[in-house]
């Protein structure tokens, strides 16, 4: 393992006014979005939906920190036989892989889910590694409902994300460890705000255990938000002080970035809450965006599968990075968002 490798990776991928493009949508995933603007899902379409973002050049160059592949996108070439990989790297950004294998239900635990991918991965990864990647990630998923999270899924998730995050550290990856506690529910802010609490604590030990590098980490988590069917709805500045209360409780200082997940937030909104946490506070990490629906929703229904369309969708994509850019130091406004908008 080379730490300081490691180390000025993890640092680079959560520099101030860039973050991380999540753009490993898997086969299923990419296909509902696809459905819902009415493309048809191929591996062209995906591909050249992809490099329209890759080769935005203001985007990629002064807000994209790094992309997250699928396995599909980081053997994929462009239209002129560039291979995507080369592309992000022109543009002076980090490509990054998506290791996990999905979710699949958790025997014996009705209503909750275990994340696979760990047979074969040591070798996977240094076949990633060859291809460009010098980052990856694995998402577990924490539902909250009545009686769930059990205790056993927690674990179970987070020794599976430590034995991961071991595995990529040994093949000088950088493992993205990401631990996202749904907004799915009724349930409110002090519930989300419980849970990811119990989430982050455990993740935390079982990394400890796994005796993971934890500088040459980066944390992807979910915000302290109230539940999407929630009848009260906090406001950014109460997200931003719960979710800063509890950061400083249970991640450690070692880690240098955190890269939020927006996980279903509209993407103004989770741009608001990013700037509101980094407005509130001086934070011991750099604090962060690793968005896929937040940063492409807009550039989705800009583009609508017509080339035509490219030049609106990548102003739609530069548009959405540089908001967020401004939200990783503190400085973005609904005015700005709006000025923007309007020119
Ligand atoms: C881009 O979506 C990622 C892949 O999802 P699937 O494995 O379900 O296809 C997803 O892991 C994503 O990186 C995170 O959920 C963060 O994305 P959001 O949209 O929540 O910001």
């Amino acid at each position: 393992m080379n730490k300081d490798q490691l180390a000025q990776v993890a640092k680079a991928m959560v520099a101030k006014n860039r973050g991380i493009l999540a753009a490993d949508e898997s086969s299923g995933t990419i296909k509902r979005r696809f459905d819902a603007i009415g493309v048809e899902s191929t591996a062209d379409s995906r591909r050249d939906y992809r490099e329209m973002m890759f080769r935005t050049a203001d985007a990629m160059k002064n807000n994209i920190s790094g992309v997250i592949l699928y396995d599909e996108t980081i053997r994929q070439n462009a239209k002129d036989g560039t291979p995507l990989v080369k592309i992000i790297e022109q543009m002076g950004s980090i490509p990054g892989i998506k290791v996990d294998a999905g979710v699949k239900p958790l025997t014996n635990y009705p209503g909750e889910t275990i994340t696979e991918g760990l047979d074969g991965l040591d070798a996977r990864l240094a076949e990633y590694y060859k291809l460009g990647a010098r980052f990856a990630k694995w998402r577990a998923v924490i539902d909250i409902a009545q009686s769930i999270p059990t205790y056993g899924c927690i674990k179970a998730n987070a020794h599976a994300l430590a034995r991961y995050a071991a595995l990529c550290q040994q093949a000088n990856i950088v493992p993205i460890v990401e631990p996202e506690v749904l907004m799915d529910g009724g349930h409110d802010l002090a519930r989300c705000y419980e849970v990811t609490e119990q989430v982050l604590k455990t993740v935390y030990e079982e990394l400890y255990l796994a005796r993971v590098f934890l500088e040459g980490t980066v944390l992807k988590p979910n915000m302290v938000v109230s539940g999407k069917k929630c009848a009260t709805q906090a406001k950014p500045e109460q997200v931003a002080a719960e979710t800063i209360r509890l950061f400083k409780q249970t991640v450690p200082v070692a880690v240098p970035g955190i890269a939020f997940l927006s996980g279903g937030q509209s993407d103004v909104e989770a741009t608001a809450n990013l700037d509101a946490i980094n407005r509130a506070a001086a934070l011991p990490w750099n604090v962060t965006f690793s968005y896929g629906r937040a940063l492409q929703a807009a550039p989705q229904k800009a583009w609508s599968g017509k080339s035509e369309n490219v030049p609106a969708a990548q102003a739609a994509f530069s548009h959405r990075a540089r908001m967020n850019g401004l939200a990783t130091t503190g400085e973005w406004t609904m005015d700005k968002e709006s000025a923007a908008r309007a020119a």
